[in-house]
């Protein structure tokens, strides 16, 4: 079944909107996607209906707003198919989710000799807090090499993971290269060592179906922003066992059973890793997000971007002394972040030139600079699609990026070198 993107396109307020005077094309989906009505709509009805403080009220308002946030938490848990909304904690977002992870869990299990085993694809969030972790334990940084189409070098895996590995925390889906990371064998593989797996979901969550007891990843993070959610809300799934034996990692009210001047003892999981006043209107309203996302089907979603990501690697490919990252356009195993460079432009230029013609893409790093140094480039253009964008955006963009090189100029044909 293909995708009513008319439809879904009429539930999204920006999307009709100009920019510079043109149609807004937004296909900046990996920073930020944009908000349906609903979710919109669900911020409101919280500050303007049932606005309480959660957990503590004993009356209607608060009681109301409470069943209400935690209803979200048990539908996050249904739609990554956790085993129960014990397992789902709130964070801000997908980097505090990690960190809290790091934190909670390694400061007291990780000491010299031990080794946290990452990729070369990550995100700043996944690497800088392993960073400070392994600075304040004394445990070192290892790291999976990728190969030149832009995955993980699995035949580097069985070298790498020794029984010092005691950690392995990778990207589901690269928000640059856009590659799909095979999940499923490297838990396996780290299992079998006895080290954990913490995957990076930021990319993925928001664009396949999730589940992760298949995956067999004991902890993921992911942020409600990028997949049709507010702003300010993030989840860590942790297996159980793990959340109860994991340290806090910010204190203060809520997340406490008892408490002495000089001491305290810890409420229940989730709640002892939610210190403080959660966003309430924006967890309620994530759980719009997921509702929404519930009725499209990911599968439904999944199906589009890839046929998206395809179409736009193919025209991309008209394009003079383009440059390409990652898998190919239609491989399984790849995303929709299309990361693209056309020679002697900077990124940079290229996108100032699409927002003027209403186009947005992302340009830059990417939060991901170890990455740009394996690519050999400073930055790069990405456009990145959502359930919403259409195969016109994609005309749209190469419509632009045909103008980007008529204004610049097109790149002198390679010299034959002798
Ligand atoms: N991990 C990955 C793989 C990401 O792509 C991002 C955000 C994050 C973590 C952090 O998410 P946050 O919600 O905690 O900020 N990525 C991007 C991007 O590609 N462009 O802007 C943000």
């Amino acid at each position: 079944m293909t995708l009513n993107v008319e439809r879904i396109r009429r539930d999204f307020p920006i999307l009709s909107r100009t920019v510079h005077g043109k149609p807004l094309v937004y296909l900046d989906n990996a920073a930020t996607s944009q908000k349906p009505r609903q979710v919109i709509d669900a911020l409101s009805a919280y500050y303007s209906r049932f606005n309480a403080n959660i957990h503590r009220g004993i009356h209607a308002l608060a009681e109301e707003a409470t069943a209400a946030y935690e209803a979200v938490r048990e539908r996050t848990a249904r739609f990554i198919r956790a085993p129960s909304p014990r397992a789902v904690v709130f964070t801000r977002n997908a980097t505090e989710a990690i960190n809290l992870f790091a934190n909670g869990w390694g400061r007291s299990r990780l000491g010299p000799g031990d080794e946290i085993l990452l990729s070369e694809m990550e995100h700043h969030s996944n690497l800088v807090p392993w960073q400070l972790l392994a600075k304040a334990t004394g445990s070192s940084l290892a790291f999976i090499p990728i190969t030149d189409d832009g995955r993980l070098q699995l035949d580097r895996l069985d070298a790498l993971l020794t029984p010092r590995t005691k950690l392995v925390a990778v990207t589901h889906m690269s928000n640059v290269l856009g590659t799909i990371n095979p999940v499923a064998q490297l838990a396996e593989r780290a299992h079998r060592q006895g080290a954990l797996v913490l995957l990076d979901a930021a990319q993925s969550a928001p664009h396949l179906p999730l589940d992760v007891q298949q995956l067999g990843c004991d902890a993921l993070a992911f942020s409600s922003h990028k997949m049709l959610g507010p702003t300010g809300v993030g989840v860590l799934y942790a297996r159980e066992e793990l959340l109860e034996a994991m340290e806090p990692f910010l204190g203060g009210g809520e997340m406490i059973s008892d408490v002495q001047l000089t001491s305290a003892t810890w409420n229940e999981i989730p709640w002892k890793f939610e210190a403080g006043t959660p966003n309430i209107a924006g967890v309620i309203a994530f759980g719009e997000a997921l509702a929404y996302l519930e009725r499209v089907g990911m599968a439904q979603v999944r199906a589009h971007e890839r046929e998206l990501t395809a179409y736009a690697f193919t025209r991309l490919r008209e394009l003079d002394g383009v440059t390409l990252y990652g898998p190919p356009g239609d491989a399984e195993d790849r995303g929709g972040a299309v990361s693209f460079n056309l020679e002697g432009l900077h990124p940079h230029d290229v996108g100032t030139v699409l927002d003027a013609e209403g186009v947005a893409i992302r340009a830059g790093h990417h939060c991901a600079k170890p990455l740009m140094r394996r690519l050999g480039v400073p930055a790069t253009a990405r456009a990145s699609f959502y359930l919403y964008n259409t195969r016109e955006e994609v005309d749209r963009l190469l419509d632009a990026l045909h103008a980007v090189q008529a204004f610049f100029g097109r790149p002198a044909p390679a010299r034959p070198v002798r």
